[in-house]
């Protein structure tokens, strides 16, 4: 998604990059010898984390891959979330973040017609100016198929700036429409700025609802949040929505990492964060993968653990960031991954492919860069704990990738504004 930021390429301290970015372009051009002159160049970079290009550590041969229009005769206006249900259906659940959640058999790539889950546009705030507004997010509840529940993020019509988390149920009279008026507000986070509402919903293995929140917005977390644990903004949230109390809808898990911690606030379960922009578990690992989106140079990836400072605002990815910078600190957790700004400006994260129609993406966390277009994936080894291989997907002309999802068999799919949503094949 769109985000406000500073370019700032030409401000000291991105002269390791601009090395790092040579010798991308170098290796792309010239092979390995050339590769080697350059990161003699970009010493001061570090690459063993910090990018393939140049790294003889990562690997990087072409995955045997191709993508292609999923649906191409369906139009969905900003197809912000593409999910299953869990609950054996075999529904494709897709929502425009206008308001509109619709539903289609993935098996029919005819599909032209979906049919409408549930509309409550009139409750949704979206402008195409603060276009990080609207539907965000969707989390059906692990046992969806019995009780019906699920739950969403978005920006309330009720007053500005507004997110809001509401959980929802299906009618009893039509199971395949949500019931407008099942309505149970979770929870309300008034926002500063139209930007960073974060927004993604995910249950994780445990049954808890985690919740992603953006730093509140504007730029250089002028709020102040990433750091404070008093507030619930730039951190992702653990809630059990399943014992709700006399206070509230939802409770807090017991073994939450700061339900102790006099001051804060003990929904949070990670922190340090400006504005995840999808994160997702890995099924088979049980991982939380979190992208988050950089303001000045770097964009990253960061595997969430409890209690996880993950550094902003004074680290943006794996440097310093602003005036209050700080260099690698152990209470600090730098990304398992993190890219220049000469290669994308706003990550979009995707999913740990666990699919079975094409083997060759079997591991591998995928995501996009919104502004540029392009897409990658990564293979991150569990017994090393870094990464060790790193593929480009070419995409066809420029594909602004807003969010990725997956269907009841793990097949990914991934969209972008003007409604295209694609998967992967394997190459033929
Ligand atoms: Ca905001
Ligand atoms: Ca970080």
């Amino acid at each position: 998604m769109l985000r406000i930021r500073r370019r700032a390429l030409g401000r000291s301290g991105s002269r390791g990059a601009w090395g790092l970015v040579l010798s991308c372009g170098l290796l792309a051009m010239f092979g390995t010898n050339a590769a080697t002159a350059a990161r003699a160049i970009s010493d001061d970079v570090d690459h063993t984390k910090a990018a393939a290009c140049g790294n003889p550590q990562v690997e990087t041969t072409a995955l045997p891959v191709d993508i292609q229009r999923a649906f191409p005769n369906l139009e969905i206006g900003r197809p912000i979330l593409i999910q299953h249900a869990g609950d054996d259906s075999g529904r494709l659940f897709i929502a425009s973040q206008y308001g509109v959640i619709y539903t289609i058999d993935p098996t029919d790539s005819a599909v032209s017609e979906p049919k409408v889950f549930f509309d409550f546009e009139e409750a949704v705030t979206y402008k195409d100016r603060e276009n990080e507004e609207g539907l965000l997010g969707m989390a059906f509840h692990p046992q969806f198929k019995d009780n019906g529940k699920f739950y969403l993020f978005f920006t309330s019509s009720e007053r500005p700036r507004l997110s809001a988390i509401s959980q929802f149920t299906v009618s009893a009279s039509d199971p395949t429409r949500a019931d407008r008026s099942s309505e149970v507000r979770i929870l309300d986070v008034p926002q500063p700025a139209w930007n960073h509402n974060g927004g993604t919903l995910e249950f994780g293995p445990d049954g808890y609802l985690y919740i992603a929140l953006g730093d509140g917005g504007a730029a250089n977390d002028m709020f102040r949040n990433g750091q404070n644990l008093g507030t619930l903004m730039g951190s992702i949230l653990r809630i059990d929505v399943d014992r709700p109390t006399a206070e509230q809808p939802y409770s807090i898990p017991a073994d939450n990492p700061f339900v102790d911690t006099p001051g804060a606030r003990p929904e949070i379960w990670a922190y340090g964060l400006r504005n995840v922009w999808r994160m997702a578990f890995d099924p088979a690992t049980k991982h939380l993968w979190a992208a988050d989106v950089g303001q000045d140079l770097w964009e990253e990836i960061n595997l969430i653990e409890k209690g996880g400072n993950y550094g902003w605002n004074k680290r943006e990815g794996m440097h310093p960031f602003g005036k209050d910078g700080v260099g690698p600190s152990a209470d600090l957790i730098d990304p398992i991954w993190e890219y220049h700004h000469d290669l994308g400006k706003s990550i979009t994260g995707g999913v740990v492919y666990r699919g079975s129609a094409i083997p060759a993406l079997q591991g591998v966390y995928l995501y996009a860069d919104y502004v540029t277009g392009k897409m990658w994936g990564i293979r991150y080894d569990e017994a090393q704990k870094r990464v060790v291989a790193h593929h480009e997907f070419p995409l066809e002309g420029n594909v602004p990738v807003i969010t990725f999802g997956t269907d009841h068999s793990g097949e990914v799919y991934f969209s972008d504004p003007a409604g295209r949503i694609f998967k992967f094949v394997p190459r033929s």
